[in-house]
């Protein structure tokens, strides 16, 4: 039986990539990091949280990692867990950097000491070109990153074409662009919105707090994007940029949702003073606050996928009225007690 291992199970990515591996035969071992309770709501969710061979792993601890690489020796290993909150990499740099860097450090370590013929596929990310030197972004763009998050990941991603072109170890990326669906994680501005606009449907008062507004995105479907990384590990060791090529603001994205939560919004006022209102209930149902705005912001990002189309026949299935659709109506069916999400 083929077999992989995910770091990162647990989250959005994670979960998804496992049921679509249990799906194609695979033996799924998934790591999870030393914790008092494991985040298993995602995996119970998709009914799959029985079918995984759950591994204590601790990325950053070396020995822990060639150990688990030796004993298990997967086909197949994606490196999907990572420090992934880009806001948060300012507060904790350090610890963003040990976990992005030196946890794919320690895989790449692991693989080229053991011998072992794992092959390998590392989460790059959009974020690695930052204030973007040319649009839209395709592999050969040059990084320009914008925050500790963005570096830790740019050098993880020059790690793995070291090792490919050093040691001939099976490396490959995707460079995924933001990639969004019913269980992302509720810090990111998308689920941040659907979520808080059911709570507002359901008698919230407060307003939802947003920072930058005019921030562009590339927003895809992450069920859309796992299958991309299953294609990029199966060909020969590459890099993918994984997109939609469609671009999107973020108050363009609140109102995409709060019209799909039945609201009539409208957004009045600029910066800082921006306010959006409901014109059916005349409430303010959003509002800037300075605490969202980063210390430096990735304002546009769009991807160019045409090597991955034409490389390895994928294109986006979703498009970004049908994610904010599936979001908010998720979210609203949560909060109305039609669905356990299992505290996702
Ligand atoms: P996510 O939902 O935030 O999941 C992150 C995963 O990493 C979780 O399983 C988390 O485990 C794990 N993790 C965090 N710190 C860890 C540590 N110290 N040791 C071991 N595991 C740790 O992220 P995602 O959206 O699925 O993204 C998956 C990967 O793709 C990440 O590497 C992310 O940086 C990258 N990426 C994401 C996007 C996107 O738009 N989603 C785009 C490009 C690249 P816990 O459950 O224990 O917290
Ligand atoms: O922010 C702006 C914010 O946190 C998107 C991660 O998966 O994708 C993700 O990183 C934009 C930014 O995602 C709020 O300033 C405004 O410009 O949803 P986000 P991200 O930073 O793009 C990349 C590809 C990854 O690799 C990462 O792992 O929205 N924004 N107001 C806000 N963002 C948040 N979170 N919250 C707000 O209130």
């Amino acid at each position: 039986m083929k077999s992989a291992l995910i770091t990162g199970i647990t989250g959005q990515d994670g979960s998804y990539l496992a049921r679509d591996l249990i799906d194609k035969g695979y033996k799924i071992y998934g790591s999870l990091r030393r914790g008092s309770t494991p985040k298993l709501g995602r995996l119970s969710l998709l009914g799959i949280d029985a079918k995984i061979d759950f591994i204590p792993l601790e990325i950053t601890e070396f020995s822990n990692v060639f150990n688990t690489v030796k004993n298990i020796k997967p086909d197949l290993i994606f490196n999907l867990a990572a420090q992934s909150f880009v806001e948060d990499s300012f507060k904790h740099p350090i610890l963003t950097t040990e976990i992005n860097y030196i946890g794919a450090l320690n895989l790449l370590e692991a693989i080229k000491i053991t011998g072992v013929k794992s092959k390998i596929y590392q989460a790059s990310t959009s974020e690695m070109y930052g204030e973007v030197l040319s649009k839209p972004q395709n592999e050969k763009t040059p990084f320009n990153p914008r925050s500790p998050y963005a570096v830790s990941k740019a050098g993880a991603h020059y790690l793995i074409s070291n090792y490919r072109e050093a040691y001939g170890i099976e490396a490959s990326t995707g460079i995924l662009f933001n990639h969004e669906s019913e269980i992302r994680g509720r810090e990111f501005v998308t689920r941040k919105i659907s979520y808080q606009l059911a709570e507002i449907i359901n008698g919230r008062d407060i307003p939802i707090q947003l920072g930058n507004l005019d921030s562009v995105r590339d927003w895809g479907y992450a069920p859309d994007f796992v299958k991309a990384m299953y294609l990029i590990i199966n060909h020969k060791p590459d890099d993918f940029v994984v997109s939609t090529n469609k671009t999107t603001k973020v108050r363009d994205f609140f109102k995409l949702c709060a019209v799909n939560a039945g609201l009539k919004p409208e957004f009045e006022g600029e910066g800082i003073n921006e306010k959006c209102y409901d014109r059916i209930s005349n409430k303010i149902i959003c509002e800037v606050n300075q605490k969202y705005y980063r210390p430096s912001d990735v304002e546009y990002l769009q991807g160019d996928y045409s090597k991955i189309n034409k490389e390895l026949k994928w294109s986006p299935d979703t498009d970004i009225q049908t994610i904010a659709e599936k979001m908010v109506r998720f979210d609203l069916d949560v909060l109305a007690g039609k669905i356990n999400n299992f505290g996702i």
